[in-house]
């Protein structure tokens, strides 16, 4: 079967002749039986074992039904893309841009039906749905023009008649690894700029999001991507992730990608760097947001809240650690709580003016729950939030249903302390954990003290201060007057300590992570000249000036 176009995204299940696995899901969308997409044929796994993908939100809604890839399907897509790479990194530079440009313009064009897939498939809202495909959108056509550029230097020699330049050189066949809160914007953040550099991918999709992998790869082959350049795998981190990781061992991978957590990034780096292979590792966070007395304290309430709760707190910028200055902190934790008490939750889908949905899946939740244990055997003081939403455990902003999907209360504990474990963990879901400051040095030691170093926020009118915090936090973004998350899809992104290991996405400064810089030199003086020994000296004046004359 290969690959034809589609319109919406019905259509396209139709047209292409998938076989439609169940028709009878609640909302009445079909479930389809999904592929591998290897050298732009879709293939079922080597053996024949699949697994389901299920809406968090709705349960009993399947999306469908997807290869669970082998060791040896693995391969097969690794051994595609190396067959692919001399061809597409031997395309123009501003060609690939213009393929990249193509997709950005048919994610536009498809941008509704991939906005609705995907708050089926991982429960995100659709407005921040639409964001992110937006994110997915603006990074094509960033990169679009990015081909026009891949600039090189020429450098002077210290030779005559001899040139030396530099050139932006791809790695080769990268392995992508992204997480499935983030499913579609964070690839695009890898391959965009992969491709562009003349990479060649396999692309092992996050295990909660494989139909919108699907349709994003299929979109980027309709886009005019040829066969082997992006080569989709579906499975689990521990089956399909784990055989891509271990084909650095075999030198199968020249580059690994990686969003997710700090102990499975620091596993990828070992096993990266014993075989000298490039990894982009973008790991966890414990997020501190920082409120001073001089800040517009609405505007405080407002970023702290959609930090902590927005996305059900699953991103890796979420807010961690509220740290609230003493003076205004019972004023400041009055105006929060009035808002998380109040939180609209449910299925975005069906029910407007939702703040946050579902878990992306009930192993997300399996794993909040765990988490808020933590705050529970700290001692953290526990102001709001009660666990899984059920229709016996219900916060009143609920709408809908709750047993049909994964729901969690928003959590809010105080009395937070250096010396709580809960202080340091990153708990995946709508936590807030709160620290009170006495000033702002020790806001600031605070707000530096967890393990990680990713996104961070300070609340202050008092400029001195948010110049003191921009340069004494230590992590890789930082906003002032401004929530933790948000970022933009031409600044770098990235972390310091546990939180990655200095790599960056976006913008320009990625294309530093998918391209190594070639120095070649152009003797053409018809000779061999030998640099340092060669190179003509100018001796310094023999005579000493005579001064005397000026006293
Ligand atoms: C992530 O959670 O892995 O800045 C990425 C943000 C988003 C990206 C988050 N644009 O919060």
């Amino acid at each position: 079967m290969s690959i034809g176009r589609f319109g919406t995204y019905m259509t396209h299940v139709l047209e292409t002749g998938f076989e439609i696995m169940k028709k009878e899901n609640p909302n009445g969308s079909p479930a389809i039986r999904g592929y591998n997409i290897i050298a732009g044929r879709l293939c079922n796994s080597g053996d024949g074992r699949t697994f389901t993908s299920k809406n968090p939100a709705w349960l009993e809604d399947t999306l469908g039904e997807f290869p669970l890839s082998t060791k040896e399907d693995v391969h097969d897509a690794l051994r595609a893309a190396r067959e692919a790479f001399p061809s597409w990194s031997s395309t123009p530079a501003p060609t690939r841009g213009q393929v990249i440009g193509n997709m950005g313009r048919l994610l536009m064009e498809r941008k509704e039906d991939l906005v609705r897939l995907q708050a089926r498939e991982i429960g995100k809202t659709m407005k921040e749905c639409g964001g992110e495909i937006q994110e997915a959108i603006d990074t094509c056509l960033f990169f679009q023009s990015e081909g026009r550029r891949l600039y090189g230097q020429t450098v002077n020699s210290e030779l005559p008649d001899k040139e030396l330049f530099t050139y932006r050189r791809p790695l080769g066949v990268c392995g992508i690894i992204n997480a499935s809160n983030f499913p579609s914007a964070v690839p695009f953040w890898k391959m965009i700029p992969a491709i562009m550099c003349g990479n060649t991918c396999v692309w092992k999709s996050p295990q909660d999001s494989p139909l919108l992998s699907f349709a994003l790869a299929r979109i980027m082959h309709e886009a005019g991507l040829p066969d082997g350049v992006i080569n989709l795998i579906h499975g689990k981190g521990s089956g399909a992730g784990q055989y891509l990781v271990d084909s650095a061992d075999l030198g199968m991978v020249d580059k690994i990608s990686f969003t997710g957590s700090t102990p499975v990034g620091k596993m990828i780096g070992e096993t990266c760097g014993r075989n000298l292979v490039s990894a982009s590792l973008e790991l966890g966070g414990k997020n501190p947001l920082v409120v001073m007395p001089s800040a517009n304290i609405e505007n405080a309430v407002e970023g702290a809240y959609w930090a902590g709760f927005g996305t059900a707190g699953q991103r890796c910028t979420s807010l961690g650690n509220l740290i609230v200055h003493e003076d205004v902190y019972d004023e400041f934790m009055s105006k929060f709580m009035d808002k998380v008490s109040t939180t609209q939750i449910g299925d975005s889908m069906r029910h407007e003016g939702v703040l946050y949905g579902s878990m992306i899946s009930e192993k997300y939740g399996e794993d909040f729950l765990k988490g808020l244990e933590i705050c529970e055997k700290d001692g953290a003081v526990k102001l709001w939030g009660s666990g899984r939403i059920t229709n016996q455990n219900l916060p009143d902003g609920f709408h809908g249903d709750a047993d049909e999907g994964v729901y969690m209360w928003p959590h809010v504990y105080e009395n937070v302390t250096e010396d709580m474990e809960c202080f340091h963990e990153e708990i995946f879901g709508p936590v807030v954990t709160v620290v009170k400051a006495r000033d702002f040095d020790d806001a600031l030691r605070l707000a530096n003290a967890s393990p990680f170093g990713l996104s961070s926020a300070c609340y202050t009118n008092d400029r001195l201060e948010a110049f003191r915090f921009k340069t004494g936090i230590k992590a890789g973004m930082t906003g002032i007057n401004n929530s933790t998350t948000g970022a933009e899809a031409h600044l770098p992104f990235g972390g310091v300590k546990e939180s990655g290991n200095g790599s960056r996405e976006s913008g320009i400064w990625v294309i530093e992570s998918y391209s190594y810089w070639h120095a070649v030199n152009d003797e053409l003086s018809g000779k061999l000249q030998l640099a340092q020994m060669d190179v003509e000296e100018i001796e310094m004046e023999e005579a000493e000036a005579d001064y005397s004359g000026l006293a």
